[in-house]
């Protein structure tokens, strides 16, 4: 069938007949007919990455933000950024930390002594470390509720709603220190969000022990109910955690700890040999909970789950682990070295008989392949292949989880299948719906955390690099260079077809809902409001948008006065946004279409100051504005 072959004529064509044509010739002569080289290249040109104008991508990639705070939605394969989701940052673009909605989110969940620290702050942290954003688990894989995500720098989890890709919820964890490492219960839902406090710190960390660290200072396990964002336990361990996961049974979690030497030094912190993962057995941590056998602290119970305890094991593993990947396989979980060039693979199936005491934590050790230096974390295609980044080595191996079973029995086969040279230095990386049961081998992100020269010299102050790997075919083939803004951490690639966000607002939307309260109060109804209520010196301004026009053109109000400002937009189609931006005030805010948004703010410097929409809405959009004068205040 030599008319068949996707040959040279065929790909010369490209330019002439496009895409679309050419993936439809490559479905023509799809697999049957093509000997298998014949058949790879047809393959490849399916995957090429590109998406023409007018496709749409097939993933979602949710990247966390890094020290930007922020949450990154990109279209995978074109790796193109669709949105940002602020979550611990301050922005400008839409308000958030300035709208009354946000600054509830953002101050609601935080502890009374953090508020009262942030009292005459401003009142709201303004950065965060976001690394770990992770969806919400049904029955082992994406159901498109949530995406939870940490902040290691003020000790935060945060939740983001994906019916609207806003955050929802922000807490702060007691206790913890750190928070880094962050993943759902998968089975049979989250259910939990388990983070772990990557800092030991003293408890209580009140100033008032602080003698000796090896003795006084803890890390600090903390199971979070995923739909209310209360704090469900604590666990106090040994030693420090740094990234973890879950299983898919729903019985046993895990941590890696780099720290089992409670260093406080580079040199201390890496002195063992081996380190551990520390295993939680979650029916009997939760069986401590109604039994009593915990203390509380910072207003949550804290179980002891240090050596000795029957909430955990510690299975010793070389050297400084990092990344903490369980496979969709359901079996087997993998420990990334990181000082050691090896990573250590976990069969969840002899748990039960660890905890029960009948075997060692060794024996739970199915396989320790060496793979190069500095595996950091680890991806799976769903075939039995697993992808794990060399941080010192610049590269991706992908290796069988069999073979380094076999190999560690005795076996002489070699688990390494292929090397590929990434650019560079890769920390993360992902799968397409690879840590779920649905796993679907095609696409891999490495998230490099140097870029050095594959993009135009932007200053001192280089990108990251998120490279696009395909993985469809035997071998691993760079697609695509990704240049990305401080820092990407992690990334989930989760199908469109588990995610459904809507258009517009739903009016009835818990976001806004003190604002509707106050709008009660002054008998107004948001929906249809062009009013000013004064009440005392409390000023309050309810006003609508419709393109191009606020249903309020000007107001007047007393210097000193503290003013409300309530917007509602009242467009009914799609993606018509407005703003309210005053100037000379740090105000600006997003109303999408159908929402309400408010800010407080006090009106302490007389003049006519204007306000304007900063959303471009219509060919008036330039007078969509309206203006606020402030009388000063009489001497
Ligand atoms: S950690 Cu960043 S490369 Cu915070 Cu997930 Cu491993
Ligand atoms: Cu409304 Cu621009």
């Amino acid at each position: 069938m030599s008319d068949q072959k996707p040959d040279r004529t065929g790909l010369s064509r490209r330019g002439f007949l496009g895409t679309a044509a050419l993936s439809g010739a490559a479905g023509l002569v799809g697999g049957a007919h093509l000997s298998g080289a014949q058949a790879k290249d047809a393959k490849s040109t399916g995957q090429s990455g590109h998406i023409a104008p007018g496709e749409l991508d097939e993933y979602y990639a949710f990247n966390s933000g890094g020290q930007s705070g922020e949450v990154r939605i990109l279209g995978l394969p074109s790796m193109r950024e669709l949105m940002r989701i602020p979550v611990f940052n301050h922005c400008s673009a839409t308000g958030w930390g300035v709208t009354n909605e946000s600054r509830r989110v953002l101050t609601e969940g935080l502890t009374p002594e953090t508020r009262e620290y942030l009292k005459d702050k401003g009142g709201v942290f303004l950065n965060g470390d976001a690394h770990h954003p992770h969806m919400s688990f049904t029955d082992r894989t994406y159901d498109g509720r949530y995406i939870y995500i940490n902040d290691k720098a003020n000790n935060r989890v945060a939740r983001i709603r994906c019916d609207v890709m806003k955050t929802d919820k922000i807490i702060e964890i007691p206790n913890a220190s750190g928070i880094h490492g962050l993943r759902p219960q998968r089975y049979p839902r989250t259910g939990y969000v388990f983070a772990n406090g990557e800092h030991i710190v003293p408890l209580p960390n009140d100033g008032t022990v602080t003698d000796n660290p090896k003795e006084n200072f803890f890390a600090v396990y903390t199971a979070i109910d995923g739909d209310t964002m209360k704090i469900a336990w604590q666990v106090l361990v040994d030693g420090n955690l740094d990234n973890g996961d879950a299983d898919y049974q729903g019985k046993y979690s895990f941590a890696t700890c780099y720290n089992s030497e409670k260093g406080v030094t580079v040199e201390e912190a890496s002195a063992n040999e081996q380190d551990w993962v520390v295993v939680f057995n979650i029916k009997r941590i939760e069986e401590a909970i109604k039994a009593g056998d915990f203390k509380t602290m910072g207003g949550v119970p804290v179980v002891d789950g240090r050596h000795g305890s029957k909430y955990t094991r510690y299975i010793p593993v070389p050297n400084s682990p990092h990344g903490c990947n369980a496979a969709p396989d359901g079996i087997h979980v993998v420990l990334n070295g990181k000082l050691s060039p090896t990573v250590t693979v976990l069969d969840v199936r002899k748990l039960d008989d660890l905890f029960d005491d009948k075997i060692k934590e060794r024996d739970c050790v199915v396989a320790e392949p060496q793979l190069g230096l500095g595996p950091l974390h680890t991806a799976f295609d769903g075939r039995g292949n697993a992808y794990t980044t060399l941080f010192i080595d610049s590269q991706m191996v992908k290796w069988s989880l069999d073979k380094a079973r076999r190999a560690y029995a005795g076996e002489k086969v070699d688990p390494i299948i292929q090397k590929l040279d990434v650019h560079y230095q890769p920390g993360h990386n992902h799968s397409t719906m690879g840590e779920t049961r649905e796993a679907d081998g095609k696409w891999l992100v490495s998230l490099n955390k140097f870029s050095k020269d594959r993009f135009l010299n932007v200053g001192p102050l280089k990108p990251e690099n998120d490279q696009l790997i395909d993985i469809s075919g035997d071998e691993m083939k760079l697609v695509h260079d990704g240049p990305s803004f401080a820092e990407p951490h992690d990334m989930l690639l989760v199908h469109r077809s588990k995610v459904h966000p809507v258009s517009t607002w739903k009016r009835d939307d818990p976001m806004w809902e003190d604002a509707r309260q106050l709008a009660k109060k002054d008998g107004v109804v948001l929906e249809d409001a062009a009013k000013v209520v004064r009440d005392g010196n409390k000023v309050r301004v309810y006003m609508i948008a419709v393109a191009p026009m606020f249903s309020i053109k000007n107001f007047e109000v007393n210097q000193g006065d503290e003013v409300t400002v309530v917007v509602t937009n009242m467009e009914v189609i799609e993606d018509l946004t407005h703003g309210f931006t005053l100037e000379g005030h740090g105000i600006a805010m997003e109303i999408g279409p159908q929402a309400t948004s408010s800010v407080t703010f006090t009106a302490d410097r007389p003049g006519v100051f204007w306000y304007y929409c900063q959303w471009f809405c219509h060919a008036l959009h330039m007078e969509m504005s309206g203006h606020m004068i402030v009388r000063p205040k009489k001497a």
